[in-house]
């Protein structure tokens, strides 16, 4: 299984408050590492006007501890041509289980889930599918969707589509949608990389 070795950092942690140090979670921990690990991935992303430097990865669930359990990392514009993070992964992933993507449904293990750093899209310019679509096409053998839940740090801006209707697609298939917070401010600083900040 692809794995990468990443720590958990205690930078998260020691912005919040004692009272929230002390009622977080292993859950929250695991969480926070994989958003952190997504937004790393995004600085990875080159700066471009017209889209957001978004990061992504998928993990398989159900473990308590934050490493092992990757499954794979994307970025905006990592794999060729006009690509966003999730579909980055996504085309990694198939690439690594020598399948195609639409058939990465079939390989992904039991309770895979997906963090990005940015609510999917549900909206692109002519001739991409959205990763919602690309999402809710990872179906299991029975049918059932392949990825159970998707993780995310902030909803879309509305600066290129409106309003993204990603989380509510996601959410009446089935797919829960959690927003992990604290990352907020440097997702979208590193997102916006690249634009023109004076609108
Ligand atoms: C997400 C990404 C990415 C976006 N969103 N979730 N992951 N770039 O990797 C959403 C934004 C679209 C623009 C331009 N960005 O990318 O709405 O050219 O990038 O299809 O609307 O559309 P194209
Ligand atoms: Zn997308």
């Amino acid at each position: 299984m692809p794995a990468q070795s990443t720590r958990l950092s205690d930078e998260g942690r020691n912005r919040l408050t004692p009272m929230a140090q002390a009622t977080k979670t292993l859950e929250d921990e695991r969480h926070e590492h994989y958003m952190r690990l997504a937004l790393s991935e995004a600085r990875k992303s080159p700066p471009k006007p017209t889209n957001f430097c978004v990061g992504a990865c998928s993990v398989a669930s159900g473990l308590q501890n934050t490493e092992g359990d990757l499954l794979a990392t994307g970025y905006t514009l990592e794999c060729e041509g006009n690509t966003h993070a999730e579909q980055s992964c996504f085309i990694k992933l198939a690439a690594l289980y020598g399948c195609k993507e639409e058939d990465l449904g079939e390989h992904l293990p039991e309770g895979a889930v997906l963090y990005t750093t940015m609510e999917p899209c549900n909206k692109r310019s002519v001739g991409n599918t959205p990763c919602v679509d690309r999402i809710l096409g990872l179906r299991r053998r029975d049918g059932r969707q392949a990825i159970e839940k998707v993780y995310v740090g902030v909803s879309e801006p509305e600066k290129f589509v409106g309003v993204n209707e990603g989380r509510k697609r996601l959410e009446e298939a089935g797919i829960a949608v959690v927003h992990v917070p604290g990352f907020e401010e440097e997702i979208l600083s590193v997102a916006t990389a690249g634009h023109d900040k004076s609108d």
